[in-house]
């Protein structure tokens, strides 16, 4: 039965469905992922897994083309949301020659596509925030119609880089959103040992703008503060601070065993309350996802997900005599 006051952030039903499909697909991307570098096919895997209501929900505000985003190596589902395919993200996977992101040169997760206008980060953690302002500001002195969302986790607010960019974001009241998926743990390092503040958003103030925290499980949620953040940056009123508090339900990276640092009760417990899980919930509710819908979902993400790995599997690696294309002037 429909419910009448269900606050859906002015999205459309169809919209709605196309918010949970790319979280479902977010979340398949990064199982099978993390099950192939198992298998020994691939080198690295990161997970999204417990992130999509996080990434899917704000990302769906980007303007694909227009807007540039730069995520980070856990934004399987800004990657997908922005208009990335399950073959682009499988193709970086396997580092195949015709890999979108960097023709099997970069690891994998580090997600780039220049007519969507995702701009590659690099490994060390937080050198995309300031390449964010960087590209802020290059929107404002052009007077472009541009807004850029850099994302990052909360350890990445304790480098150095994340402050400087705040700052200078600040200072020029530049069109950038700064998304912190704020998941409690920098790999094993609990965020009680990061820092002293109870909302990493708070630091915002310092730099003389707006910093929210919302529940990152709840996508709908997530949607609405993004929206509030993209239109500030429009209207030249300078960035916005998301804070997004999720929680990972996979270890950090396929090298890591986070049983060392977490309680299994602990990642039970969140798993109750995934942002999916809760999304599904709300779409029933509102009359939108019957069994059958959902099980015709899954079938269309299984079948993209397989068609998606099958083709990166099989298509050639680089060439090894360009092995050295893009490090020295050829
Ligand atoms: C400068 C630097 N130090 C350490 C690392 C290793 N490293 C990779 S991810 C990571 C944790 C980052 O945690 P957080 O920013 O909270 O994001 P999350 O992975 O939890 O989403 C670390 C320490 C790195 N890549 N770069």
């Amino acid at each position: 039965m429909a419910v009448e006051k269900v606050d859906t952030a002015g999205l459309t039903d169809q919209e709605l469905l196309d918010v949970y499909y790319k979280m479902l697909l977010t979340r398949a991307l990064s199982q099978r992922m993390r099950v192939l570098q198992r298998m020994g096919k691939g080198t690295f895997a990161v997970s999204a897994e417990g992130h999509e209501g996080a990434q899917v929900g704000s990302a769906y505000v980007l303007r694909p083309g227009q807007d540039w985003t730069v995520p980070y190596y856990r934004s399987v589902g800004v990657a997908v949301t922005v208009g990335m395919t399950a073959r682009d993200v499988m193709m970086a996977f396997f580092a195949r020659r015709d890999d979108i992101s960097s023709g099997g040169r970069n690891m994998p997760n580090h997600f780039s596509h220049r007519e969507l206008r995702i701009v590659s980060g690099s490994a060390p953690v937080a050198t995309q925030v300031p390449h964010a302002v960087g590209i802020a500001l290059a929107s404002k002195l052009r007077g472009l119609d541009e807004v850029t969302f850099v994302y990052f986790g909360d350890g990445a607010t304790s480098k150095g880089d994340t402050h400087e960019a705040m700052n200078f974001a600040g200072v020029h009241r530049l069109p950038v959103v700064f998304i912190c998926e704020n998941n409690s743990y920098a790999i094993s390092v609990h965020i009680s040992k990061q820092m002293a503040v109870e909302n990493v958003s708070i630091r915002a103030q310092g730099y003389g703008f707006p910093g929210v925290t919302v529940d990152g499980n709840d996508v709908l949620a997530v949607y609405r503060a993004a929206l509030e953040a993209h239109q500030r940056a429009r209207a030249g009123e300078g960035p916005t601070f998301i804070e997004v508090k999720t929680y990972r339900l996979a270890p950090h990276s396929s090298d890591d065993d986070d049983r060392r640092y977490r309680s299994r009760e602990e990642v039970e417990a969140w798993s109750q309350r995934e942002a999916i899980v809760r999304f599904r919930a709300l779409l029933q509710e509102l009359g939108l996802l019957n069994q059958e819908k959902e099980e015709s979902l899954n079938r269309r993400v299984a079948r993209e997900v397989d068609e998606a790995t099958d083709y990166a599997e099989q298509a050639p690696p680089p060439d090894p005599a360009t092995v050295f294309r893009h490090l020295y002037a050829e």
